[in-house]
């Protein structure tokens, strides 16, 4: 049974309990939920994380590439909250791993937000990039990971 890694980064803890309208009403434990629905109908074991912590993410992905290194990755589904526009440690562990199967994914639609949104320095190393359909993209992202 291949794995999938869905990782959560800065913040995405306060999923659910503000700012509801750009992000939903769902939960965290909501989101990890949907997840393990999408990931069992594909057959799909799945990794769940969430981190305010760059390094963390960083370990996950080497984790991931582990997996991937023995053919036994389906992909990750990384929404790395801000250091999508900061974070050259993220870049360097996605390449650094060789994962060819990762999804950016946003729940919001960066580009209808502020210009910093807008780049993303993930996006080069990503297999697909998913954003604007709210906490649902998940489900997607992992149905995505089934077709490919
Ligand atoms: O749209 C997304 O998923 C983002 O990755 C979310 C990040 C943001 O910095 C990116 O530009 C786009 C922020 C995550 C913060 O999550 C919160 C959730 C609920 C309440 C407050 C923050």
């Amino acid at each position: 049974m291949k794995t999938v890694y869905v990782l959560n980064g800065p913040n995405l803890n306060l999923l659910g309990t503000r700012e509801p309208a750009v992000y939903g009403a769902h939960t965290l434990a909501d989101v990890e939920q949907m997840c393990f629905e999408a990931c069992a109908r594909h057959g799909f074991a799945l990794q769940f994380h969430q981190s305010n912590h760059e390094g963390a993410l960083v370990d996950w992905i080497h984790e991931a590439g582990q997996l991937h290194a023995q053919g036994e990755l389906a992909g990750v589904v990384l929404n790395a909250g801000a250091y999508t526009h900061t974070s050259v440690a993220l870049l360097d562990a996605i390449k650094g791993t060789g994962i060819n199967t990762l999804i950016e994914l946003h729940i919001s639609n960066v580009f209808a937000r502020e210009s910093f949104r807008h780049h993303s320095w993930i996006s080069p190393a990503a297999r697909a990039v998913l954003c604007g359909f709210g906490v649902q993209g998940y489900a997607l992202a992992i149905d995505g990971l089934a077709r490919i």
